[in-house]
Order: C-alpha cells, then structure tokens, then sequence
C-alpha cells in the first residue's frame, strides 16, 4: 500500500515537473541544441546543415512578379541552394521568362508564422550596384486588409550602391513608403559584405526592436498620444502573427536607384541560420496587472479614446472593454475607437487589463457619451 502511494506521489511529481518544464512552448528537435536565454524559448530554426532546402519549412517563389516594386530579376527555385552549412541565395546575369536577371525568394508562410518574439538571422549580404537583399517581414492573415494595412517589418534592407548602409523600416497604413512616410532608420556599419552578421527583430506587445549584432538599428512602439488621428490599427497592425521572407532582389524602386552593374554577377547571399524564439508569458506570469490610468479622448478622431499601458509583470495582453455591463469588444493596443452606437448617449464603460495568464486587472470606470 505505502508502495502504491509513493508510486503515485513519484507520478505525479513527474507528471508536475514536465507540465511545468516546457512552459507550455515546445522546443523542436532540431533546436535543442540552442539555449534559453533570458526566458527566450527557441521554437523555431534553421540551421542549413541538410543537404536541401527543408520544405516543411519554406515556400519558395517561382514569379517575375517582384511585389510591386519593379524588379529586374526573375525568382527561380532553381537560384536557392543549401551549401556547408549555408542557405544560398544566388542572383544571375541570364535572360529567363522575359527577365535579365535570375534571383531567389523563400518564405516560412503557414510554416512559420509568430506574434511576438525573437528572430534572429545570421546573414553575409552580397554587394554590388544593383542588388537588394532583403530579411523582412508580412503579416500571413491580412487581419486588417491588404498591404500596408495589415503592415510590414523589414528587419534589414540593403542596397549595393550605398555600400555601408543597413535600414530597418515598418509600413502601416499610416506610415508607409508610398505616402513617404514610412519609419525607419539606417545604420553605417562595416562589414556588412564580407562577414556574416546577426540580424534580429525583438517584437513585444506594442513595441519592435531591430537589431545588427548588439547595436540597435530602430525601436519602434505604439503611442496613441502622437497618432490621435488615426484608428490604432492604422498606426499599429503589429499584433497578428506575421511570417518570414528572405530575398535578394536585384534592381527595383530602392535597389535600381542607381542602375545595375552587369559586371558583378553572379552575387550571393549566405545566410547561416534562422532562429525563433518566443517568451512564455503566460507561464513566467506571477500577479495581476495594475488597473489602467490616464484615460483620454482623441482630439482629432470621434470617439477614439486611449489610456496608459498599466504596469505588469510580464506582459498586458489584451483590453476587455464593457458597455454597461456587458463586454463590448476586445483590443491589443491601449486606444479604442467606439463606433455604431447611438449619438448623444452616455454610456457606462468599464475597461480592465489582461495579461497571458488571463489574470485581470482592477476595472475602471467613467462615462462616455457618444457623438
Ligand atoms: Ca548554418
Ligand atoms: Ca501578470
């Protein structure tokens, strides 16, 4: 009987210990061998250490269609090779399907697609008057409609006739490179052809952080105060699951600017891995958020109103907004616009923060009349 006892005391403790231990994010096999660091969990990676491309993990394009950005090159499976330890990315002089040019275009869509987390990529970037290489970012759902709407993160962009020069830029629907007004930042950094170089996106609730090795090439967060003219979606569709790409393409809208060298090719980028890892919040998650403070309304959009993100311990969520009484709608970010109610009512709203444990924070309250 003791023995039984034990047994199952032994069981469950086991049982315990491994609910516990992966925190409810897995770590593939083939990323064991990378650590947590600082509660980032490797979920994700590519090491290139196959013979050929791993397909249940990329898409590769096969298109002259370069994404609106008047490209010279042709994206061919044919240019994507896997090499000691390297994913190869070559671009060509050749004529193909109508194009001069022959390049490679992969992505992790439907195979990889995160909110939130850490994705670094080690990468050498070929130069050359000509060619834009690019590790960049867009959303796999279109949550908020087609490009620049549901937004782009481009973790870095260069281009070979600006020889020292890295940018990390995002597109919304407000901020975008078609009205010129897309942000961004650019970094003079050495290297950036003949090593390979880590380039990462760190993404958290509200706020993106780009990354060459250890320097910060751009931080990005959402601030309702400075953008009251826009529906927080506009400004910030950066809380949707978004997937990766890897490209160079050659000539184009940036990369063309000053032509194409004949001369320099074939060109290629190498890139030694990918690496993704996300935080389990909702198991790192010890107390209850503090209830929202500075509740403001807009005063440039009707019935938009925002607050301060309230203090956690590891992360807010989401916002559950009620209606007298009844929970109205939910949001990520820390601004709500009110639509379809009934003009000169007052209402009853209660706002409260949730973090990824699901606990809540206390309720605020104030009335909201509707114009
Ligand atoms: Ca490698
Ligand atoms: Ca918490």
């Amino acid at each position: 009987m003791k023995k039984i006892n034990i047994l199952i005391i032994l069981f469950s403790l086991a049982f315990f210990i491994i609910g516990c231990n992966d925190n409810g994010l897995v770590i593939p096999d083939d990323c064991k061998h990378l650590e947590i660091v600082d509660g980032w969990v490797p979920i994700w990676c590519d090491e290139f250490n196959e013979d050929e491309l791993n397909l249940e993990k990329w898409n590769v394009l096969d298109t002259g269609w370069g994404g609106g950005n008047n490209e010279a090159q042709y994206y061919s499976p044919k240019n994507i090779k896997v090499e000691s330890g390297n994913l190869v990315i070559t671009a060509k002089k050749e004529d193909y399907q109508g194009k001069n040019y022959t390049s490679g275009r992969l992505h992790t869509q439907y195979k990889g697609d995160w909110l939130y987390g850490k994705i670094i990529v080690r990468a050498k970037l070929p130069g050359g008057r000509g060619t834009w290489p690019a590790i960049w970012m867009l959303p796999s759902n279109n949550a908020y409609g087609t490009w620049p709407k549901s937004g782009e993160i481009d973790i870095v962009e260069y281009v070979g006739y600006d020889a020292d020069t890295l940018y990390g830029t995002i597109h919304t629907e407000k901020f975008n490179h078609m009205k010129g007004t897309q942000l961004g930042n650019s970094l003079e950094y050495s290297g950036i052809t003949t090593d390979f170089i880590e380039y990462s996106l760190i993404w958290t609730p509200g706020e993106i952080e780009l990354y060459v090795d250890d320097v910060r090439l751009s931080r990005f967060a959402y601030v309702p105060e400075f953008n009251q003219d826009a529906e927080p979606n506009q400004t910030w569709p950066f809380d949707q699951p978004f997937h990766l790409i890897l490209n160079l393409a050659i000539g184009g809208n940036l990369g063309g600017v000053r032509g194409i060298d004949p001369d320099i090719f074939p060109v290629s980028m190498y890139i030694d891995y990918v690496r993704v890892y996300q935080k389990d919040y909702a198991a790192l998650d010890k107390t209850q958020p503090e209830a929202i403070s500075e509740i403001r309304v807009s005063n440039k959009l009707k019935n938009m109103i925002y607050w301060k993100k309230p203090l956690d311990d590891q992360a807010i969520d989401y916002y559950e907004i009620y209606l007298d009484g009844i929970l109205h709608d939910t949001t990520r970010l820390n601004a709500y616009v009110f639509k379809k109610l009934k003009v000169g009512n007052s209402y009853d709203v209660k706002i409260l923060a949730v973090d990824f444990s699901k606990r809540k924070s206390p309720a605020i309250e104030f009335e909201l009349t509707y114009k």
